[in-house]
């Protein structure tokens, strides 16, 4: 940790204006090259402080850049973590407001809900199956708070990584042992023509190992995935950009259909 704690709330207040305001800045390495990913998650947990300070509550997680399509799209080449909060769901069938938006993009993901916690390190495929309740698809709406939606791995974290919206829905599958995830597949389509397409190994060869890479990556800071908790796992396929007027519908095999306007 190299940032004293004055810039890291300062930074955070920086990140939440551009949020809550929908107008973009520049990427915060350009001003403090020297940042490292655990001062960007000090920063993603200043936002969180004054969040809750508001009332707002986290519901849920989110691991992001778990697939090549979203690496090789943001020029990057490691995951990252993030926090849902209540205010970012949108009930399913609703439309999005893109007025309180800067550039959103929407993404395919499967989410998960946990019967028992899990606590790394050392989680894997096998114990994340294990702690599942069951699994539901998802569409997440990213939208980076830095310009041009560029932005290095230090910088996407400390923007709580693009967090936004997100809407979950579908069918929910308990039975995991009759789905494998891998060769799920996933059709998504923006106002009626398909416009990506993949199965769900896409995302680190299976979308429960970025929940282990979450648990385990909780570890290194004393806390755990509580029973109960909803994962996003990271988008299938390359985000999509979208503005006022698009319709998007997901088609998950096995899982359902999820839409989701924008006005
Ligand atoms: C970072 C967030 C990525 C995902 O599912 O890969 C993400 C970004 O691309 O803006 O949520
Ligand atoms: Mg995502």
């Amino acid at each position: 940790m190299r940032l004293d704690t004055a810039s890291i709330a300062s930074l955070a207040e920086q990140l939440e204006a551009a949020e809550l305001g929908a107008q973009a800045i520049t990427k915060i390495t350009d001003a403090y090259p020297d940042l490292d990913w655990d001062d960007a998650y000090a920063i993603q947990a200043g936002i969180r402080q004054r969040k809750e300070s508001r009332g707002q509550r986290v519901i849920g997680y989110k691991a992001g850049l778990t697939s090549r399509a979203k690496m090789q799209q943001m020029g990057v080449s490691t995951p990252v973590f993030g926090l849902l909060f209540d205010y970012m769901k949108v009930p399913a069938g609703d439309s999005v407001d893109t007025g309180a938006l800067i550039h959103p993009k929407v993404e395919a993901e499967v989410a998960f809900v946990l019967k028992r916690a899990l606590r790394g390190p050392g989680c894997h495929i096998g114990s994340v199956l294990a702690a599942t309740d069951f699994v539901m698809p998802a569409v997440e709406v990213i939208d980076s708070r830095y310009q041009n939606f560029r932005f290095d791995l230090q910088s996407v974290i400390a923007d709580n990584t693009s967090a936004s919206r997100f809407v979950a829905g579908g069918r929910r599958i308990s039975e995991l042992a009759g789905l494998d995830l891998r060769t799920l597949g996933i059709v998504l389509e923006k106002n009626g023509e398909i416009v990506a397409l993949a199965a769900g190994a896409a995302v680190l060869g299976h979308p429960a190992a970025a929940v282990a890479m979450l648990a385990n990556h909780l570890s290194l800071r004393g806390e755990e995935l509580p029973a109960g908790s909803f994962i996003m796992t990271g988008g299938i396929t390359e985000a999509i950009p979208v503005t006022a007027g698009d319709a998007i519908n997901v088609r998950f095999q096995e899982l359902g259909n999820l839409s989701i306007r924008f006005i």
